[in-house]
């Protein structure tokens, strides 16, 4: 599917060395996309853009487009993909544990110093600033390990066709996910904007109006992929991995063509990366407590935002019984009839 205008960018600057001549011819390029969307209330800048039934930061949106210009994926890449707040960072640490369990000991491993977020980088939150080539040549062990927030329907066909990338997508109920959200990006707010309420927030949420959101039409593009593609896309719930999280990682590992052995499981392999990557133990590491994560100029997120409570069905403390019903009858509404339920239970 084509998401983004054909632009000749790739064969007009592909043999150019200097980064910010890239930038700036890309955003000459897509500027006239950008200024003629439609726009909504932002809840970390001023105001989202909408895309193709989507909703971006005027930034996220040309990270995207960077991503359809220059990213070369690779057949043994694997995808993380996630609504932001559903789990990622968590889901980061556990594919990375799995994935690297031979490479690094359990007692000096990298995720003891290390935010997750550093181990497996965000596609969206790098290239519109960077000389993309930096993804070919940043000598990242293979299988390279990076990760989305894109909705299905907007990544690039070399994702989306290559038949041997893997993804693995979290989702989560949407209640926690909006309460997760409004704690996170409140922090992230600038100073010169007012502040959001968790009730205005909620009515934007309920609208759709929400990074990469529609939160309901992220979730469905990949389930559907997800059936169509089993072999290419594993689909995870916060709430499995909460409830059965040696389960959740066994599957990972089988999925991502690195099971583990019987040897393995009689010695606690899956459990040593089950305690190491547990809220608990991550969000007490010195790097998650006081580090900085850099995703990008204008995003600096303090680690220890990335691991708030880490439960299940918090949105109770915070949202009034009728919030949670209107919530739960767009859900039940939106995901009538696609087979995936949303109970926690
Ligand atoms: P992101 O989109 O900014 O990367 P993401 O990691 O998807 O955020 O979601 C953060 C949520 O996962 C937080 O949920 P909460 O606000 O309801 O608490 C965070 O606490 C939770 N989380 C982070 N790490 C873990 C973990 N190891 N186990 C369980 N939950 C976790």
């Amino acid at each position: 599917m084509a998401a983004f205008p054909p632009s000749p960018r790739s064969e007009n600057i592909s043999g150019e060395k200097n980064g910010s001549d890239l930038i700036q011819k890309t955003d000459e390029i897509h500027r006239e996309t950008l200024l003629n969307l439609p726009t909504g209330k932002g809840w970390m800048t001023e105001h989202l853009v909408q895309y193709q039934g989507f909703w971006f930061s005027p930034n996220g949106l040309k990270n995207l487009m960077w991503l359809h210009d220059h990213f070369n994926p690779r057949p043994t890449d694997i995808f993380l993909a996630s609504f932001p707040k559903t789990g990622t960072t968590w889901l980061k640490a556990l594919v990375f544990a799995t994935v690297n369990r031979t490479r690094h000991g359990f007692s000096d491993h990298p995720l003891l110093t290390n935010n997750p977020h550093v181990c497996f980088p965000f596609l969206d939150a790098y290239l519109h600033e960077k000389d993309p080539s930096f993804l070919d040549h940043d000598g990242s062990p293979t299988p390279r390990l990076l990760s989305t927030h894109a909705p299905y329907a907007l990544l690039p066909d070399s994702m989306t066709a290559n038949r041997r990338c893997k993804f693995v997508y979290i989702y989560r109920d949407p209640k926690d996910v909006l309460v997760s959200k409004w704690h996170f990006l409140r922090k992230l707010r600038p100073q010169e904007l007012p502040p959001l309420s968790l009730e205005e927030a909620f009515e934007l949420f309920c609208r759709g109006i929400s990074h990469n959101g529609p939160f309901w039409d992220h979730v469905l593009g990949y389930w559907k992929a997800s059936l169509e593609l089993p072999e290419k896309i594993l689909f995870l719930k916060y709430e499995d991995l909460k409830k059965e999280p040696f389960v959740a990682v066994k599957r990972i590992g089988e999925f991502l063509g690195f099971p583990f052995s019987l040897e393995e499981e009689r010695e606690g392999v899956v459990e040593n990366i089950v305690k190491l990557c547990s809220f608990e133990n991550l969000s007490s590491l010195e790097v998650n407590r006081t580090s900085i994560h850099n995703f990008s100029t204008d995003i600096l997120v303090d680690n220890r935002h990335f691991f708030r409570k880490g439960i299940v069905g918090d949105s109770k403390n915070y949202l009034t019984a009728e919030m949670m019903k209107r919530l739960d009858e767009i859900t039940s509404h939106k995901l009538s009839g696609s087979g995936l339920l949303f109970h926690n239970s």
